[in-house]
């Protein structure tokens, strides 16, 4: 199988942890994509993933899988023990629920707020901005701040239960991992979120967490641009 990503950003970290988890790391060739260059909105990536954005997995018979939830789930599913994404309904649908919220209350903001109200990738990459939007103005505030509310939630929720879904580890942590990881890129955690450091400290003495195969949460391309 090939996994074509990018080191360090968010949704490819999210399939690092997934693989190290698995212990899939001898199975999988990772094939970088210079996400920078913009290679991912070239005919040759669009023919792969028309959504045009990482990770994206190929199987050995070509078949392409996009979407980390997807990804996830066929990576999970291979050994016939889907600990990350549930093995009985209740939980598939927990995870399932959890997990979206993670994507919905904090990456989807954050990520509009990282393209429109801040540099983002650069003005090759990006060329229509929401003018309005420039310089962290009013509207993209709002999207910052949706996603401080979203960590806000998650907090009170982790002040219940130990993990996201319940008393389990499961692909809904991998997926606000990453939103936390992607929120203190970009500055905007708020301070008072103990239940929510707690987890994060927690889940980061996880063998995959930590090994996640080789890939840092903070981008060197976002050090660069100054992040
Ligand atoms: N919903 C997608 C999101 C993927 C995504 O947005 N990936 C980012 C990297 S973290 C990307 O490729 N961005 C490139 C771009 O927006 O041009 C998933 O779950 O895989």
């Amino acid at each position: 199988m090939k996994i074509y990503d990018r080191a360090g950003f968010p949704n490819p970290t999210r399939i690092r942890i997934v693989v190290a988890q698995k212990e899939l790391e001898s199975k999988i060739e990772f094939v970088p994509v210079d996400l920078i260059g913009a290679e991912h909105k070239q005919a040759a990536f669009l023919a792969k993933n028309p959504a045009g954005v990482l990770p994206v997995l190929e199987l050995d018979d070509g078949t392409l899988i996009s979407e980390c939830t997807a990804i996830t789930e066929y990576l999970d599913n291979l050994d016939g023990n889907p600990e990350l994404t549930g093995r009985t309904a209740s939980e598939k649908a927990l995870i399932h629920m959890m997990q979206r919220r993670a994507e919905a209350f904090v990456l989807d903001p954050l990520g509009i707020f990282f393209h429109h109200a801040t540099p983002g990738l650069g003005q090759a990459l990006q060329a229509y901005k929401s003018p309005e939007w420039q310089g962290r103005t009013e509207m993209g505030q709002r999207e910052a701040e949706k996603a401080q509310e979203g960590l806000h939630y998650f907090n009170s929720v982790l002040a219940e239960q130990q993990f996201l879904a319940g008393d389990a580890f499961s692909m809904a942590d991998i997926t606000l991992l990453a939103g936390l990881a992607f929120a203190e890129a970009l500055g905007v955690v708020p301070a008072d979120l103990p239940a929510l450091k707690a987890w994060q400290d927690r889940v980061a003495e996880i063998p995959a967490v930590k090994n996640r195969s080789g890939q840092s949460f903070l981008p060197e391309d976002l050090k660069r641009m100054g992040y």
